[in-house]
């Protein structure tokens, strides 16, 4: 157990989020007018929609929707990847999903730092989307041991954050003192450098094995490159954008809009033409440009479970295999809607066919009790007696198809390597140095959970 002087993951985690968008918002200033679309957009969407409004305040999902944001970063070894591990554990933060983008033409592979608890979610959602990079998928192979050479010297951790996650991980926690030292200190790891570690003919070599691994290698650090809030209408705020001056990706990525949402969908502005300065032989080095960092949306919509994600990937796979649909293809939207238009798409459907997952709970009438319930009635019929209500239970995680399709557009569009690709989660998970949590077994036992207090409360009820 903690001590009381310690302050809360949660509280160190909320501090965090908020040093980022704010050092984030300084150096990408576009992602400032992004936030502030989304919240236009947001309040807008409250407004025309009172019972969105009412579904979000009773689970308590209105108050952190202002908070919501996921970033991400791209790492070289497996010591950045498991000492990173450990800086996010002192935020509350544990490995979810195994996500291999290799078979997208991306040469990583990746998992999502979020808080796993209900309670840490409510709180602060905030999710860290943390690839590694695969060198063993470079091709020449003096390019692979020179790019492992160079992130081998280099430290992207200071000294002082080390010994903060180490007396955390001693002490079972940090005073506040210490946990907004170590928040600046974190925050020096995901600072952008516009100096390369590098000179300019080994960040063109690199760059040709594939940009990624030149955004990787020739830095002194995994610099954070974007940070992205949540939506409540992705459309509108995809619409709004290039009045914001904002260049948007050509399509929404994800399932189609929809009256239930599903899962994640996701868009961006594309990444920006920074700056950069190479070392050289001569002392002044030379000046080069580089294009990471940039800005996305997301909205989010209830979990799948098993069933429901196998017929989602069987129907986006329909989509994308059409005639000429690729996601650029001009009628992609349309195709999507049509395609989707056999997923059900009322919350009844969605439960009876056990395509979502829900968080059962005892509506007024239910809790006033005096009414009789049998041991073994259907939750729907329980629904219908106006006794139990069912919440959508929020997708808190990421899709590879849509995760690469936002890679791609942020790389200049003309990356799509091939590569062997394999999923590798026990490669990945051994340079981690533990297991990732399955994302479907930590909605599945929320659900079971509020299903079990459900049957509970009526037993009592009724006792
Ligand atoms: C990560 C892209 C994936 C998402 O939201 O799916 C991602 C990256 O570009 O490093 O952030
Ligand atoms: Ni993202």
């Amino acid at each position: 157990s903690t001590s009381p002087r310690f302050v809360s993951a949660n509280d160190i985690r909320t501090r965090f989020s908020r040093a980022m968008s704010e050092m984030y918002r300084k150096e990408v200033p576009q992602y400032g007018t992004l936030i502030d679309l989304v919240a236009d957009v947001n309040a807008l969407a409250l407004q025309d929609d009172p019972e969105l409004r009412r579904r979000m305040a009773g689970s308590g999902e209105l108050e952190r929707l202002d908070v919501e944001r996921h970033g991400a970063i791209r790492v070289g070894t497996a010591e950045e990847l498991a000492t990173l591990r450990r800086l996010f554990a002192v935020m509350g933060m544990e490995p979810v999903g195994y996500y291999d983008l290799s078979v997208a033409g991306v040469p990583v592979h990746s998992t999502a730092f979020r808080p796993v608890h209900d309670d840490a979610l409510l709180a602060n959602p905030f999710r860290v989307f943390t690839s590694l990079l695969r060198l063993e998928l470079i091709a020449d192979a003096a390019l692979r041991a020179q790019a492992a050479a160079i992130l081998a010297r280099r430290r992207i951790f200071t000294p002082r954050a080390l010994e903060l996650i180490a007396q955390a991980e001693r002490d079972g926690g940090l005073d506040s003192q210490d946990a907004d030292d170590f928040v600046q200190q974190a925050l020096e790891t995901f600072r952008w450098h516009s100096d390369a570690t590098v000179d300019a003919a080994t960040y063109e070599a690199l760059q040709k094995a594939h940009r990624l691994v030149a955004d990787v290698v020739c830095f002194k650090g995994p610099h954070i490159n974007h940070l992205t809030p949540r939506t409540l209408d992705i459309d509108a705020a995809q619409a709004g954008m290039p009045a914001r001056g904002m260049d948007a990706k050509d399509v929404v990525e994800g399932p189609p809009r929809r009256a239930c949402p599903i899962l994640l969908r996701q868009t961006s502005f594309k990444a920006l033409k920074e700056a950069i300065h190479f070392t050289g032989a001569d002392a002044a080095g030379s000046a080069g440009a580089h294009t990471a960092r940039f800005g996305e949306i997301e909205q989010r919509g209830v979990a799948l479970t098993r069933k429901g994600r196998a017929l989602y990937d069987e129907l986006l796979a329909q989509v994308r295999s059409m005639d000429n649909a690729g996601s650029a293809a001009p009628d992609y939207a349309q195709r999507l809607q049509q395609v989707f238009a056999q997923f059900p798409d009322t919350h009844e459907a969605l439960r009876r066919q056990g395509l979502a997952f829900y968080r059962y709970r005892l509506t007024e009438r239910g809790l006033a009790g005096g009414v009789q319930a049998a041991d073994d009635e259907d939750m729907e019929a329980l629904i219908a007696r106006g006794l139990v209500q069912a919440e959508p239970i929020t997708y808190e995680d990421f899709l590879p198809v849509s995760a690469a399709g936002i890679f791609q557009s942020n790389l200049g569009g003309e990356e799509q390597k091939q590569y062997q690709a394999h999923a590798a989660q026990q490669a990945f998970e051994s340079a981690l140095g533990a297991r990732v949590h399955d994302e479907i077994a930590l909605y599945e036992a929320t659900q079971q959970q509020s299903l079990a207090q459900v049957r509970q409360a009526l037993a009592g009820a009724l006792a």
